[in-house]
Formats: C-alpha cells, structure tokens, sequence
C-alpha cells in the first residue's frame, strides 16, 4: 500500500514538472537586434546588463554585432531590454546608449557610436 502511494506520487510529481517544463515554455521568445560595441569585455557589459528577471539568455557576437536574447513575455518586455542595454553605455538599434556609462566604460570599449 505504502510501496503504490509512491508510484502514484511518483508519477503526479512527474506529470507536474512536465507542464510546468512544457507551460513555461509557452512564454518564451528570442528576438535578434544590433548592439554597437568593440571586444569581449563589451560583451561581458552588455550580456551583463541583460542578467536580469525574465531573461533567459543573452548572447552578443561581437563580430555580427547581434545580440540574441530569449526571454519571458510575460516577465519583461522588448523596450526594457533596450533600455538596460542602453543604460550600460552601448546604443541598440532602438535606443541610444546613456552617455555617462558610455564614457566610464573602458577606452578599448569607446566603440564609434552610430549618428544620431
Ligand atoms: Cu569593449
């Protein structure tokens, strides 16, 4: 008796990460912009400024200049994640990049900002 109530709670514990695994999903998105910047220590800035709630991964190519980041819908939304990013001195496609940070950030990382 003891032996099948643990099969059976077994299973529901089973069934239970299963959906929270495939519903937790659901709300997953990845989405692909340009982040101006130089080197690895910009991409250590700018991945850093995306380790946030919500955000599931960010990951810059410092070569394409891409970020691609996977994160929550319902957690954070695409404007916030081009103001963190901005906010750490870099300039998104959508946002320029507060001018203060940009100028504590190194001189290796002084990329040639976009016009705007
Ligand atoms: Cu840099």
């Amino acid at each position: 008796m003891k032996q099948l109530f643990f099969k059976k709670s077994g299973l529901l514990l089973s069934i239970f990460f299963i959906a929270n695994f495939v519903f937790g999903q659901k709300n997953d998105t990845t989405i692909t912009f340009k982040v101006w910047g130089n080197c690895d220590m910009c991409k250590r800035t700018i991945e850093t400024a995306l380790d946030v709630k919500g955000v599931k991964l960010a990951e810059w190519d410092k070569n394409t200049k891409i970020i691609s980041v996977t994160y929550n819908l319902e957690k954070i939304t695409v404007e916030k994640i081009h103001e963190l990013i901005a906010a750490s001195g870099y300039d998104t496609e959508q946002k320029r990049g507060d001018d203060k940070a940009y100028q504590r950030l190194s001189p290796c990382c002084h990329y040639e900002r976009k016009s705007q």
